[in-house]
């Protein structure tokens, strides 16, 4: 019963969609289990480009299962327009199934979001104000209303009526906002609801059915490793688990069923949004990965903070998923550059350390340590599609990563298409 895992090993833009879009071949079901429509991945199907921030990205495969499953957070809104643009250009869909205990993206998540992130000035997280922290607050807080919720008309009208006099009282009172109105929200909502009925169904045991006959079950991660709720550098993290764990609370998979745990990472490092990172370039170096590597946001086109790969990150990535393999992209565009530094490790008050710093400060103190390579500017490696093939300087960084990280690669990419991907 293989049950294969896709994880981001960084701060997110590794280009997990590549290799979700390569193993999704192979997969039966393909599931997500953590976030909402912060994630975002564009599919290539037979020419035409379809943005997609929630449904699953086997969506376009007709003979496969695409399931949402309970750990994530859906605004219905975005899925039900995510769809209408799937079936608008015709295109013949994977069966889709959501679960009834995911819970949902509210009105007041969405504004809350805003406001809050307004409120914190220059201390704001840059979070993507789709509403997902508060969402997940309320999971927590258990005042949460649930895709289920929603299929039962009179339950989830006084669901709003309940919660919303308290989000009204936060959104007024503390941040100044405008309150919102339950009868719009009511009537909008029980609308969507009417629409996502025939995509209801009990997730969880239609994963344990696949997996128990079988079948190729592949999970599909949104976000990455370093803005994991409990192990990135909180608070500038996501308010979800989206490491390998994610799959047991986000899919009800036990551990003992994943078979396989794949990180994916860049060759070198990029971060979006507020918070600390070591090995980051606020100088030429940085500007020209970011300019070879097209490194701007997808969705806003914001320029992305660059640096070199951090390996002792990689290795604590290695370490909290329990990685099988890995994924690397963009060794392209690394080699670009006459010279490549690789960080090995931290040092703390000049002393080599052996974890990796909850404390936002002290990892602010840290000086990474450096192994220099040289990089192959005058080779172009998107052709190669065999390791050997390789120049030397770039098979040696390669291999030097492994013996860091203690994980084997398992694809190579050197381009943007699927194509551009070498298998070891
Ligand atoms: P939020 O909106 O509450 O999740 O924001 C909190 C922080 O998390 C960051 N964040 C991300 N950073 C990079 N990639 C993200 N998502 C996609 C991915 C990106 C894509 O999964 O690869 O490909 O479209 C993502 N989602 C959240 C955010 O910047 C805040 O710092
Ligand atoms: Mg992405």
């Amino acid at each position: 019963m293989p049950a294969t895992v896709v994880i981001g090993a960084q701060w997110g833009d590794e280009g997990k969609g590549k290799y979700i879009d390569i193993l999704a071949n192979d997969a039966d079901l393909i599931v997500r289990f953590s976030g909402g429509n912060n994630a975002g991945h564009t599919i290539v199907h037979q020419g035409e480009k379809y943005a997609l921030h929630l449904i699953p990205s086997g969506i376009l495969r007709e003979n496969k299962t695409c399931l949402i499953a309970n750990g994530v957070v859906i605004d219905p809104k975005v899925i039900l327009g995510e769809l209408d643009g799937l079936m608008r250009r015709n295109a013949r869909l994977a069966t889709l199934y959501i679960c009834p205990r995911a819970h949902l993206i509210m009105p007041w998540h969405r504004e809350l979001d805003a406001l809050q992130e307004a409120s914190r000035g220059e201390h704001g997280l840059g979070t993507t104000k789709r509403g997902i922290g508060p969402a997940y607050s309320d999971k927590a807080e258990r005042s949460g209303i649930r895709i289920g919720d929603l299929m039962e008309p009179d339950r989830f009208a006084e669901l709003v009526r309940r919660n919303l006099p308290i989000k009204n009282a936060i959104i007024e009172k503390v941040y100044g906002g405008k309150p919102l109105d339950a009868d719009a929200i009511i009537e909008e909502y029980l609308e969507y609801g009417k629409r996502l009925k025939p995509y209801v169904r009990d997730v969880n045991s239609l994963i344990h059915q696949a997996l128990e006959q079988g079948k190729h079950v592949l999970f599909e991660g949104a976000q990455a490793t370093f803005l994991d709720l409990d192990f990135g550098t909180y608070p500038f993290v996501t308010s979800s688990n989206p490491i390998a764990g994610g799959v047991c609370t986000g899919a009800g998979v036990g551990p003992r069923m994943i078979t396989e745990v794949l990180g994916v990472m860049k060759a070198y490092t990029t971060r979006v949004g507020a918070g600390p990172f070591v090995t980051e370039q606020k100088n030429e170096i940085g500007d020209r990965i970011r300019e070879y590597g097209h490194e701007y946001g997808t969705t806003t086109g914001r320029p992305r903070r660059c640096g070199w790969l951090d390996a002792f990150m990689i290795r604590h990535a290695v370490r909290i998923n329990g990685f099988t393999g890995l994924c690397m992209n963009h060794l392209d565009t690394i080699g670009k550059l006459d010279y490549i530094r690789l960080c090995t490790g931290y040092r703390l008050n000049g002393t080599l350390i052996d974890y990796y710093p909850s404390s936002l400060r002290e990892l602010s103190e840290c000086e990474p340590v450096y192994e220099e390579f040289s990089g192959w500017p005058s080779v172009d490696i998107s052709g190669v599609r065999s390791f050997n093939a390789l120049p030397e300087p770039a098979r040696r960084y390669v291999r030097r990563i492994e013996e860091l990280v203690g994980v084997p690669f398992k694809y190579i990419g050197v381009g943007p298409d699927r194509e551009q991907t070498i298998a070891l």
